[in-house]
């Protein structure tokens, strides 16, 4: 036959043509396919255009890096990312061949996920888990967080770590977003703005699409206040929806762990995904058997023939909140916009245990006290600690000891880690307190306001002390944007580097229900942001916003 009669050579010059022509036939293709806009492209684009082979994960990896570079290196330092993965490329070719030979394991495959760094990640990977602390620079974990377990199964790339408020915004006196490691990030709408914390470098990833999706974590606001600052869809799910296993505490009791990301659709994705039980946070033990998929959700039609109610006392009281009045002129809009949409509004629908929940410090007791059993028990489990903390009584001596690694301008006291070190333990006093916050929070607050007015949700910005009942109740929050302070905003100062209100600066919208609503609270805020769309309304501050695309990277060596 011809075929092997053929010199070796000339096979090898054929098969170098037949190259030549595949690479400038992929290159042209390449060209002529629209690529998402990294800036915002949601999972469902990203997935179209995997599974079309237009691009590949490992092209989106090095999109994203690229992207990150850009606004680390050259741009205006957001410092909203720690640390990349040094795995990343690796597993994305893995992935990418997974894909071609078998197809993908779930919506999550090949998608690039950025944590917050409080989520931990096996050390042989590479990178480290910190909770922006120099204490735990170098420390080995026993093993993934749960969250990470179950978005490993689902094919996510873990991209990297994220800034934060450091240890979640539990040591008191600093500015949010500040860490000793990532030093302060900035929200990306005005410069120096305040992005909001705990869940900061996470927010301002996903506002500027230096990856596709994020996950944060919120003890009381910590996804809900960088959600709204950054013009993003978070979910703060029910305290034991998703693990906490693994992640850096400060609260069994009120810690969660939730998506921050550009729409409600990747939110509910991201949340599929990573709800569910583990025997390693027997919490999750007490959901329900069934986790929902959380797509099944997004219903324009959702508010049609619902109750949707107003707790107007204290949530709505600016001398209270310090809610600056651009925030109430929007929410009163929004109003009209749910009513327009099918839904029957119950105004004032007020929570009656309002004006306890301002008055109480059960909710700092339980922290308090949490944290330091907790801290110590995540400190004594580590396999290794460089720094040698081992407990929060050495973090003291340690920040202490470091100012010029944990201390930051004008830096006074750690007051929260001092208040936690004093606590006991788990005391009678302390079962009351957590009793009281159950009371407050859900019996005679959320649960309350949601019963005697025959309601489906409450809907409050997501802006001043929103967030309080849902925290101490254990209860999920859903947050989409609602709109930006106007271009004559007056700013005041936030932090020492940063200031809050902006021009520009965005705020959000939240939905609130009782233990495992996020169902429905997701069919709203989807509803919502659907007729709306509000985050498309506003963009970043030209230096802020990443120019790198697909278009740069594919094809290319
Ligand atoms: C993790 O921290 C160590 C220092 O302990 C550093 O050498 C390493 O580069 C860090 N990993 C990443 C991915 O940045
Ligand atoms: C979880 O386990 C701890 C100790 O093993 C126990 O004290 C606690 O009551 C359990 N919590 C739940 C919600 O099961
Ligand atoms: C708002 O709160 C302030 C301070 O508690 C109070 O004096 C005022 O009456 C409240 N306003 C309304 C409308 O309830
Ligand atoms: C806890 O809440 C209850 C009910 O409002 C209140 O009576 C009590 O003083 C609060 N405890 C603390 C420590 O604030
Ligand atoms: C419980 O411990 C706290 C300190 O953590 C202390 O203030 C309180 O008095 C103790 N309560 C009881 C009943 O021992
Ligand atoms: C901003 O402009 C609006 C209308 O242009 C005006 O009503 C408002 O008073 C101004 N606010 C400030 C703080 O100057
Ligand atoms: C630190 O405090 C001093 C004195 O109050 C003040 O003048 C200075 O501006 C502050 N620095 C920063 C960065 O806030
Ligand atoms: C440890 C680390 O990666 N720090 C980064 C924090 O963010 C700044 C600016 O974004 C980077 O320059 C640092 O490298």
């Amino acid at each position: 036959m011809l075929f092997f009669k053929l010199k070796t050579s000339l096979v090898l010059n054929i098969f170098v043509c037949l190259q030549a022509a595949r690479i400038v036939l992929s290159a042209t293709t390449a060209a002529k396919f629209d690529f998402p806009d990294l800036y915002e492209a949601s999972i469902s684009e990203l997935q179209a255009g995997l599974d079309a082979q237009q691009f590949s994960s490992v092209d989106l990896v090095k999109a994203y890096f690229a992207r990150i570079d850009e606004v680390n290196l050259k741009g205006p330092a957001l410092r909203a990312v720690l640390e990349l993965n040094p795995s990343a490329l690796s597993q994305a070719a893995a992935l990418d061949l997974e894909r071609k030979l078998f197809g993908k394991r779930s919506n999550m495959h090949g998608i690039p996920i950025l944590l917050k760094d409080n989520i931990a990640t096996v050390s042989s990977e590479g990178m480290n888990t910190t909770a922006g602390s120099f204490s735990l620079l170098g420390s080995i974990v026993p093993e993934d967080a749960g969250v990470v377990k179950r978005l490993r199964r689902a094919g996510a790339i873990i991209l990297g770590k994220a800034n934060l408020s450091e240890f979640a915004h539990f040591r008191g006196n600093l500015a949010s977003g500040w860490s000793g490691r990532g030093g302060q990030c900035t929200n990306a709408y005005f410069p120096n703005t305040d992005p909001c914390g705990s869940s900061s470098g996470s927010g301002v990833a996903a506002s500027i699409g230096l990856v596709s999706v994020t996950l944060g974590s919120e003890t009381d606001g910590s996804i809900t206040c960088p959600t709204s600052h950054n013009n993003l869809a978070g979910i703060k799910p029910t305290v034991g929806l998703t693990s906490r296993a693994g992640v850096v505490p400060i609260s069994e009791h009120q810690d969660t762990v939730g998506p921050l990301t550009r729409s409600v659709a990747d939110a509910a994705i991201v949340l599929s995904i990573i709800a569910g039980i583990d025997p390693n946070d027997n919490f999750t033990l007490a959901q329900p058997p069934i986790v929902p998929d959380f797509t099944k959700a997004l219903n324009k039609n959702a508010f049609k023939g619902k109750r949707i109610g107003v707790p107007r006392r204290v949530f709505l009281n600016d001398t209270l909140t310090g809610n600056d009045p651009s925030i109430g002129i929007a929410f009163e809009q929004a109003l009209l916009t749910i009513k327009s949409l099918g839904a029957t509004i119950v105004d004032p629908a007020d929570l009656p245990s309002a004006d306890e929940i301002v008055a109480s410090g059960n909710e700092t007791f339980v922290l308090d006290v949490d944290f330091k059993i907790q801290l110590d028990a995540y400190y004594a489990a580590l396999l290794e600690n460089p720094s040698g903390v081992r407990s929060l009584a050495d973090l003291i001596a340690f920040d202490n000891a470091n100012p010029t690694l944990e201390e930051p301008t004008n830096f006074t006291s750690q007051s929260d880690f001092l208040a936690a070190e004093r606590t006991t333990g788990r005391n009678a006093s302390f079962f009351q307190s957590l009793a009281f916050d159950k009371e407050l929070g859900a019996t005679r607050g959320i649960d309350a306001a949601l019963k005697q007015n025959n309601l489906d949700a409450l809907v409050l910005p997501a802006a001043g002390r929103t967030t309080v009942p849902a925290a101490i109740a254990g209860y999920p929050i859903v947050t989409v944007p609602l709109g930006f302070f106007p271009e004559n905003q007056t700013t005041k100062s936030a932090g020492p580097l940063t200031i809050y209100p902006a021009p520009g600066a965005p705020f959000g919208l939240s939905f609130l229900g009782t233990a495992f609503s996020e169902f429905d609270l997701i069919g709203f805020a989807f509803a919502y942001e659907q007729k709306t769309q509000t985050r498309l309304a506003r963009k970043a501050f030209p230096a802020a916003i990443p120019q790198t695309q697909l278009t740069d990277i594919v094809g290319k060596a």
